[in-house]
């Protein structure tokens, strides 16, 4: 199968780096202290989702409710204890398979843009060295409605005055290929809950295998 496509949109985290288990520390740290219990399969329904989004799921176990302003101080205290792990990153967290395609998809005429919910994107690709290649970056910043809100991705499609139709979005998460389809673009799943969801338009083997159906 091949799709003509003029952009492609890639998620962040968990497409082209893996910041879950940094996400998931900083979480239980916060958890841990509020004494609600957490593990890694409810940290695994917060892919893709917004911070607060996020913390909602993870205060459904609290026998306590929380005032919005204790919320935000929830939020602010785990994004310190992440922006504080993210700083083990590196060039080496970028896989030599994610930079050759992206490398081989620049040199094919591709515009690649970014649109993840992360208010971090920047910082994390400034940790992986991809702070000067994308075209164009759509991220938490930028947007006042999560996936599956498409938002994020119509933004980054603007931003490179690419049609949504013209697209393919590269995601790990349902709410993204949700997103996706729901910015009329094309949406490939890689690994996660994206994976076999039954909305995307193709499963992707793996990270490389674009280079077959682009
Ligand atoms: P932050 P993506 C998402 O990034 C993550 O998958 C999700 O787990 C996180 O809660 C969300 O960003 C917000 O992140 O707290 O850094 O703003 O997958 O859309 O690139
Ligand atoms: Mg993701």
């Amino acid at each position: 199968m091949k799709f003509e496509k003029k952009a492609i949109i890639f998620d962040l985290d968990g497409v082209i780096c893996f910041t879950d288990k940094y996400h998931y520390q900083a979480w239980k740290m916060l958890a841990d202290r509020l004494g609600i219990y957490f593990d890694e399969k409810i940290n695994n329904r917060l892919r893709g989702v917004s911070r607060m989004a996020s913390l909602e799921i993870i205060l459904e176990r609290s026998t306590k409710e929380y005032t919005p302003e204790e919320k935000e101080a929830f939020a602010a205290e785990k994004n310190e204890n992440y922006r504080e792990l993210l700083k083990n990153m590196s060039p080496a967290d970028l896989s030599d398979e994610v930079k050759n395609t992206l490398d081989e998809l620049r040199r094919r005429g591709y515009k690649l843009t970014i649109g993840s919910s992360s208010k971090n994107t920047k910082f994390i690709l400034s940790r992986i060295g991809l702070s000067d290649f994308f075209d164009a970056i759509a991220d938490g910043t930028d947007i006042t409605r999560s996936k599956p809100d498409p938002e994020v991705f119509l933004i980054s499609a603007a931003k490179v005055g690419i049609d949504p139709a013209d697209c393919a979005v590269v995601e790990d998460a349902k709410a993204g290929i949700q997103a996706a389809k729901a910015g009329g673009m094309t949406a490939l799943a890689l690994f996660g809950d994206a994976a076999g969801c039954g909305l995307e338009d193709y499963d992707l083997a793996s990270f490389s295998d674009l280079l077959n159906i682009l």
